[in-house]
């Protein structure tokens, strides 16, 4: 994993990747399938999230869970062709310091989408509803401020045994379906944005910055 997010490079390389992407998402969309007859059909398939950037945040606490979500969405994103390096992981103390990194990270124009990890485990402490609330009003905050998907992978559970069985790949999986909702809400905003730069050009109006940084 690697990029410094916040710097700016144009290259060949830049503009190589967009070409890799353009040709990704047209096959994103139409493929050759096997139909039940077992002829080739020309249709939609699976999503696929080759050259998409995506920003990780993951708190330090309770680590223990937090290592298998944060394993799980790495794995998720690279079965569904996010290259390592378009994946920038930051570490946090805890989960009330994700919602600040996650919106930097989206404001940084460089990721698609920022994945947000964590477990808030209510245990004695009266800090459960301090943080959890805190922590999912920040990222829902940082996700409308942006334009930018920021997924919500923060575990909030009574016990540690629950937060593990969550982290889970073999039952719930958080971690993967994180990365996997990460990916969904790019396409879909992809589809918003090409509909609003279609209603921006028809108005004449500039186009709006979220749009115009990553192509979405
Ligand atoms: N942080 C968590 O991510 N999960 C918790 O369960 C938790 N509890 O219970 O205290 C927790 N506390 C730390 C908090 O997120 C901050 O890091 C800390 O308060 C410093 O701002």
């Amino acid at each position: 994993m690697s990029g410094i997010f916040g710097q700016r490079r144009r290259s060949w390389g830049t503009f190589s990747r967009k070409f890799d992407e353009l040709l990704q998402l047209k096959s994103d969309l139409w493929g050759f399938v096997q139909g039940g007859n077992g002829k080739m059909k020309y249709r939609k398939t699976e999503a696929s999230a080759a050259g998409f950037r995506i920003g990780i945040v993951a708190a330090k606490f309770n680590k223990e869970v937090t290592s298998k979500l944060l394993n799980a969405c790495v794995d998720t994103l690279t079965a569904y062709g996010v290259r390592k390096e378009n994946m920038h992981v930051m570490r946090v103390p805890g989960a009330f310091e994700i919602p600040l990194v996650a919106r930097a990270m989206a404001q940084s124009g460089r990721f698609n989408a920022v994945i947000c990890l964590g477990a808030v485990i209510r245990g004695d402490t009266p800090h459960f509803e301090y943080i959890s609330a805190e922590v999912s009003r920040g990222i829902g905050q940082a996700a409308l401020d942006t334009d930018v998907p920021i997924i919500f992978g923060v575990l909030t559970t009574e016990t540690v045994a629950q937060a593990v069985e969550r982290a889970d790949t073999k039952k719930f999986n958080r971690g993967g379906e994180a990365a996997k909702s990460a990916i969904e809400m790019v396409m879909v905003m992809r589809q918003v944005n090409r509909i609003r730069r279609k209603s921006d050009a028809e108005t004449s109006v500039a186009p709006r910055p979220a749009a115009r940084r990553l192509g979405n």
